[in-house]
């Protein structure tokens, strides 16, 4: 906490030193209680470049400490601002400290808390330091062993990670376990787990014939919803082997979900700890995107075994190491196994919609960040998704060969060292005998390059000239960038024939502005540029509304179909604004309908016939105006809706499966059904709505219940409150579906939606010491863009008071919420002054988190 006349210090990548002491090995015995663990820690240090021994511990109360057996006394060390500092005279010493924390008051959920009556830990970051004394930082790492006592009834399972080497009977009814593992580690990947659990459990024989024992350990009663997460386990096992030649290295893998938790997983060595909701899923609970959610994270953090774990980051600055590669993983593991390119649309719109905003506010950072006052509060869109769009680059510039030959001499190189992004770099240029000095300005540059496009096609020669030129805007300290590497994939589509002419073709552009000359172009072609968003760019290319269409229609990359029509609603919709008119063109209503026509993949087409968000459409203007947007976006959906009518029922009845099965195909069916539904209900068919209506009390599953109770709770009819009683009252005592009715209305456009967010902010079932209800409810809410930015600055005045709330008790979860008010330089004045009013508000209140400082002090520079 902070006083009002301190500020928080900031912590610079250019101060990196290597650490005074290390820590090869500790032994951790916990005494383990709710209201009051005893933590007895035993550290064999050894000199490394010297200096007095600074030990991190914070909220600790001490109970005794000794070198080489031996107690110290109060002049013998100091402990203040979360720094336990002891000078020692050897090259080798044995630390021993006894504390005393408190898993039960633990609302920060960092460290040792309880959740639902189980103790479990999250180190990641700065975490570990919340448990006992330790040099906190990623690269010092350690052989752990770790005993654990509880009481048996309470706590029969007691987890950590590595192997189980022993276990036995206590008195007065108290068990023990002993863990070690084999791996030195840091402590951020440190877990243990005490509960009353029961696992599903399985078998993974690895390739090289390991047998390794799986087990995922919830409540008993959620047991049978864990068999889509175990079969997903066992998949990015295989695909880890096949596709990075990765196998498993410890003989069991335990994964346990908890329902309070900051994150969404945790890939803590061989006991994985997940937020439930990546864990839990069956048909009545989870929808199509949950399913997809829970095999996406199960393979992220399994994959951190190698990225992140097996090589870890030298420093906070290098996160992006291991979560932008570990995102690019797990993002390919989930394109080969369903639809590519649906997962490529999905994975783009949401770059665009979040981290696209961050690099154009006002805390754009670059991946690899050059400060920070609060590691916590770089968990975000820029390190982890244009991290992976970095990689991505990386691996279409290399091609598949020699992106595998740099990996495989990272992965040699680097076994078991805490590394930089730098490393990372270098693997691949001294695998590969390449220069990337360019490209590392991916790193290092933040904020989103745009590429202006023409071109001239000359019938005379058959050629076509493609100018492009790339330019930067200024973010926070970096005022001038120099030119990105881009790749660009392009291909040329017959503006008569609508055939591609020639192959597809990678041109990397270098400079500022270049020319590029394409011959034997057949004839007058239609460009087709960025395909598969080759780059994380913007691209300005004057292209017309019958050259978008065209490429809509014709299109060989399913990608670039869907982003052709895309950029033809965008236009279409901020020329509507501009001209503060509401009708659609009919360019966009023949696109949407020759897309319902095209016979492609359900799934694709539902994602195709969206209209662009409100808040990309917001991106895109000068001056965001919430009200012109959501009126204009809502009437085009009018107009699609009662143009289309025909189209979208036969797609509703085409697609309306009598019995719920969970595969691609199923599940691309229902997504189209959907998308049709809303459509007609934003045309107001009152067929449509009975329709929807007995959709929601009829439906066998999450996906097409929860899509009909969505689209109800914006409209202003009879149903409305019908269908939010009854699932409400039929899922009550299910946390993870609660949550679902309380985002729906957060989300919900109807025009009350503010009241009744603040009267669902007072209901019995509201929390805000559990993250994932305060998310649906205040994170919800603060995504509604109609809603939120109420002209009165209702929304503005509600999200500060909840963000206050929070912060004594959860200031991630605080800090997280804030970030929409930091956003109001991008709105007209008045709401501009009401929403930098509520940070003002925010920054003056006494006692306010690091966390939170953070984010509002540089939300208001
Ligand atoms: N490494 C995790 C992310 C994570 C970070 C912090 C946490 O607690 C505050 C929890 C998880 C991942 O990438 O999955
Ligand atoms: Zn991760």
């Amino acid at each position: 906490m902070l006083d009002a006349a301190s500020t928080p210090q900031v912590t610079r990548l250019a101060d990196y030193r290597p650490p005074a002491w290390t820590v090869p090995a500790i032994a951790l015995d916990f005494d383990l209680d709710d209201k009051a663990t005893r933590v007895t820690s035993r550290l064999t240090v050894e000199r490394g470049e010297g200096g007095p021994l600074v030990l991190d511990g914070e909220g600790l109360r001490l109970i005794s400490l000794s070198v080489d057996g031996k107690p110290l006394g109060d002049g013998d060390y100091s402990y203040a601002d979360d720094k336990l500092t002891i000078t020692l005279n050897g090259d080798s010493h044995i630390v021993e400290s006894v504390v005393e924390i408190s898993p039960i008051a633990n609302t920060q959920l960092m460290g040792l808390y309880a959740s639902e009556g189980m103790l479990c830990t999250q180190c990641e970051a700065e975490g570990f330091r919340r448990i006992t004394f330790f040099p906190d930082r990623p690269d010092v790492l350690s052989r752990f062993t770790v005993k654990m006592t509880a009481d048996k009834a309470r706590y029969p399972v007691l987890l950590s990670n590595g192997n189980r080497v022993a276990a036995g009977e206590g008195k007065d009814g108290r068990h023990w376990a002993e863990w070690e593992d084999p791996f030195p580690k840091p402590c951020y990947l440190f877990a243990l787990v005490a509960g009353d659990l029961s696992a599903l459990k399985d078998e993974f024989v690895t390739a090289s014939g390991r047998k390794v024992e799986l087990g995922i350990w919830v409540r008993e009663a959620d047991v049978p919803r864990c068999r889509h997460a175990m079969d997903a386990l066992k998949s990015s096992m295989r695909w880890d082997e096949q596709v990075y030649g990765r196998e498993y290295d410890l003989d069991l893998f335990n994964i346990v979900a908890v329902s309070d938790f900051n994150f969404g997983a945790m890939e803590n060595k061989g006991l994985n700890i997940f937020n439930s909701k990546y864990i839990l899923a069956d048909a009545d609970t989870a929808t199509d995107l949950d399913f997809d959610n829970v095999a996406a994270v199960v393979a992220h953090e399994y994959f951190h075994n190698w990225t992140g774990n097996r090589i870890t980051c030298r420093d906070w600055f290098q996160l992006s190491l291991k979560e932008g590669l570990t995102v690019y993983r797990d993002q390919e593991f989930s394109a080969d196994h369903g639809s590519r390119a649906v997962k490529r649309i999905e994975d783009v719109r949401m770059l665009r919609a979040v981290q696209f905003q961050e690099d154009s506010g006002p805390l754009a950072h670059p991946v690899r960040p050059e400060s920070y006052m609060e590691i916590s509060n770089f968990y975000t869109a820029t390190i982890y998704n244009k991290g992976a769009e970095v990689i991505r680059m990386l691996a279409t510039l290399l091609g598949a060969d020699r992106y595998r030959a740099g990996c495989d001499l990272y992965f040699d190189r680097h076994d078991g060292q805490a590394v930089t992004i730098e490393d990372w770099v270098k693997a691949h240029e001294d695998a590969n005998g390449l220069d990337l000095t360019q490209f590392r300005r991916w790193y290092a540059q933040a904020g989103t390059p745009r590429v202006a496009v023409s071109s001239r096609y000359d019938a005379a020669s058959k050629s076509l000239e493609i100018d492009l030129a790339q330019s930067t805007p200024p973010t926070p300290g970096q005022d001038s960038k120099a030119p990105f590497h881009i790749p660009l994939d392009v291909a040329l589509f017959g503006r008569d024939s609508g055939a591609r002419l020639g192959d597809p073709r990678l041109i990397e552009l270098k400079d500022s502005s270049a020319t590029i000359r394409l011959d034997d172009v057949a004839e007058p072609p239609v460009l087709s540029i960025n395909r598969g968003f080759s780059a994380p760019i913007a691209i300005d290319a004057p292209q017309t509304r019958e050259e978008l269409a065209h490429l809509s229609a014709h299109d060989d990359d399913p990608f670039a179909r869907y982003e052709a029509l895309q950029r033809l609603a965008l236009l279409t919709l901020t020329d509507a604004i501009r001209r503060g008119d509401e009708v659609a063109d009919p360019a966009l209503v023949d696109a949407v309908a020759a897309t319902l026509d095209s016979g492609l993949d359900p799934a694709f087409i539902g994602e195709a016939v969206l209209l662009p968000s409100e808040a990309f459409i917001g991106d895109q203007m000068p001056t965001v105006d919430p009200d012109a947007i959501h009126g204009v976006r809502e009437a085009t959906r009018r107009t699609l809706g009662s143009q289309l009518n025909d189209r979208w029922w036969s797609a509703y009845r085409a697609n309306r499966d009598n019995r719920y099965e969970l595969n691609p195909e199923a599940k691309g069916r229902r997504r189209l059904k959907n998308v049709a539904l809303g459509y007609l209900v934003a045309d107001a068919d009152p067929k449509a709505v009975s329709t929807t209506f007995e959709q929601f009390g009829d439906a066998d599953n999450m996906t097409d219940r929860l899509a009909a109770l969505g689209l109800l709770t914006s409209l202003e009819v009879g149903e409305r409150e019908a269908a939010l009683a009854a699932f409400h009252a039929r899922y009550k005592n299910d946390p993870l579906v609660l949550d679902k009715w309380f985002a729906t209305q957060a989300l919900s456009t109807h025009p009350d939606a503010l009241d009744q967010v603040i009267a669902l902010s007072r209901h019995a079932d509201f929390s805000r010491t559990n993250p994932n209800r305060f998310r649906a409810l205040i994170g919800s809410f603060g995504a509604n863009q109609p809603r939120f930015h109420a002209a009165d600055g209702g929304g503005y005045a509600f999200l500060a008071n909840e963000v206050l709330a929070v912060d004594g008790l959860n200031s991630q979860s605080a800090a997280r919420m804030v970030q929409p008010l930091t956003r109001w330089r991008r709105f007209g004045a008045d709401r501009a002054a009401l929403m930098r009013a509520e940070l003002e508000r925010i920054l003056a209140t006494p006692g306010l988190s690091k966390d939170v400082y953070e984010v509002v002090s540089k939300g208001l520079a």
